[in-house]
């Protein structure tokens, strides 16, 4: 069966590339999608990529991916800091999660600082601009151990 990647992106994320490109780049959300199909079909996964500003829909999205992913990567933008919903949602979510934030959480004011979603993760990689989401995508295959025998691996692969 075909290894499925779910990719969520948070609120105002739909606004990348457009305001405040010298926190988050000039990298469109549309483009970002692009980079990760690509990775995507080289890796011969199935991608679903969507975006919400709603709270709400994005339990949904994590509820539905139970049955229909493998792996959840995902950007929470402003619910990061905030969302108690998400983070019950994410704990229920038995496979891979890794969060991504494109830029330096950890270089940002007091309220950017401190991820709540982060004790509900697998993972965390935070300031590698939309790069990130292609080492999220690597980072989930590596753990549900399904990245393709002739990918150029930084670390001994364990025998199957
Ligand atoms: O760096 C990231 O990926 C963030 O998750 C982005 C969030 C921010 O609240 C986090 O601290 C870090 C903000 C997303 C808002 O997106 C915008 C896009 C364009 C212009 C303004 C905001």
């Amino acid at each position: 069966m075909t290894t499925h990647l779910l990719i969520i992106n948070g609120p105002n994320l739909n606004l990348l590339g457009v305001r405040e490109p010298h926190i988050y780049g000039h990298t469109t959300l549309a483009e970002i999608q692009g980079y990760c199909a690509d990775f995507a079909k080289r890796m011969k996964v199935g991608l679903d990529f969507r975006q919400s500003n709603h709270e709400g829909e994005i339990v949904d999205m994590i509820q539905q991916a139970r049955g229909s992913a493998d792996a959840i990567v995902i950007n929470p933008a402003g619910y990061s800091f905030t969302s108690v919903a998400i983070y019950d949602a994410l704990k229920i979510f038995e496979a891979p999660v890794i969060e991504v934030h494109i830029s330096n959480i950890h270089a940002r004011d007091e309220m950017h600082r401190h991820s709540k979603l982060s004790a509900a993760v697998s993972g965390v990689i935070c300031g590698l601009g939309p790069f990130g989401y292609i080492v999220g995508m690597q980072a989930a295959l590596s753990m549900l151990n399904k990245l393709p025998a002739d990918f150029p691996a930084t670390l001994p692969r364990k025998k199957k």
